[in-house]
């Protein structure tokens, strides 16, 4: 399988980077296509395993509701902190647990859900590959409901696999976007959109965030405000989306890590060169995406904020940004300074 750089980073010397207190994610297993013989376009067939705190899965729940999906695509949500190092199972697992406290609210939330895709019940999205024999553990999962398997479980494929067969999947949504152009000149504009954003933003902000080498962390976070940088003059041209007048799949991917900047990355990432309520375009742009129809409801801040600060440093979770508050923010284009 060819290495995609807009899809998954490069594993050279995996080992010794990491090593060197480089962050470096590793590659998804299960590489399956809706629209494969064995895995037919059908209503009502296919099942999302996700967490709202992960980006990643962000990505296809988006996908999921732009598309106008909802309805024929089941969803199970797991609690956003992963399970803690006295929990028999081991650390760090993904569980679906609908009736854990959050430590931010004080309460259970309401989008978690019990595993009901496999039918079986399980605690741990780890127990649905272990069904398979695999020891992978990753969330987004696209599983299949009726012959009891994972489909894929990179978020790339999936969103690609959803734009090119929603309406034999039961889209019925009037007009909705086409995450891929057709036109292969725009096509190759979203390309490379799609390269520049995931190395520096989506993938960056985590090689900013999870490094432990200084140098890293400088690296990463130079190339992420430089490409808000460039993306400011580019939507700056008079365009409302990245590669034009339409939603592409270069605006989806960008809008899980911006949605995520002032509320929890500037602070858990270590991201404070700026805000994005401090680019003018960039700003707009977010609330003109959040605005669309679907996009609100495919993600939560308070998810995030639970998960990304849940179990980190000491635990407590920062209540701020207070003026403005988020997500209440994005429904405000002109809080930015005006252009
Ligand atoms: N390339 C994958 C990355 C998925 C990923 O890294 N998910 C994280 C959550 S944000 C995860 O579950 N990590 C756990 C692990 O890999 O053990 C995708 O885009 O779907």
């Amino acid at each position: 399988m060819t290495q995609n750089n807009a899809t998954e980073e490069s594993q050279a010397n995996a080992k010794t980077r990491r090593a060197s207190g480089e962050f470096v994610r590793g590659i998804s297993g299960f590489r399956r296509h809706i629209g494969d013989p064995d895995v037919p376009a059908e209503p009502g067939r296919y099942h999302l395993f996700v967490a709202l705190n992960c980006a990643w899965c962000h990505r296809v729940t988006l996908a999921r509701n732009v598309l106008g999906l909802q309805d024929v695509i089941t969803l199970d949500v797991a609690f956003p902190n992963r399970t803690g190092d006295d929990d028999a199972v081991g650390p760090n697992l993904w569980e679906f647990a609908p009736n854990r406290i959050a430590s931010l609210t004080g309460a259970p939330l309401a989008e978690c859900t019990g595993e009901t895709g496999t039918g079986q019940g399980l605690r741990l999205a780890k127990n649905i590959y272990q069904r398979e024999g695999s020891d992978e553990q990753s969330v987004p999962i696209l599983y299949d409901k009726i012959d009891g398997r994972i489909v894929n479980n990179e978020s790339a494929e999936i969103l690609h696999m959803l734009d090119a067969q929603a309406e034999a999947l039961g889209s019925t949504r009037q007009n909705r976007p086409h995450l891929v152009p057709a036109d292969p000149e725009a096509r190759t504009a979203v390309e490379a959109l799609n390269e520049r954003i995931y190395v520096t933003i989506n993938n960056g902000a985590y090689k900013a965030g999870f490094s432990s080498d200084q140098a890293v962390y400088a690296k990463a976070f130079e190339a992420y405000f430089d490409t808000l940088r460039n993306l400011e003059t580019l939507l700056g041209e008079d365009r409302p989306f990245l590669a034009g007048a339409t939603f592409t799949e270069a605006d989806l991917r960008l809008f899980p890590t911006l949605y995520r900047h002032d509320p929890v990355y500037y602070v858990r990432m270590k991201l404070n060169g700026a805000r994005i309520l401090d680019y003018p375009y960039l700003w707009r742009w977010l609330c003109r995406v959040y605005a669309m129809e679907g996009v609100a409801e495919a993600g939560s801040l308070i998810h995030c904020r639970q998960g990304y600060f849940g179990r980190s440093w000491n635990g407590t979770i920062p209540l701020g940004p207070i003026t403005p508050s988020y997500p209440e923010a994005y429904a405000q284009p002109d809080l930015a300074r005006s252009i």
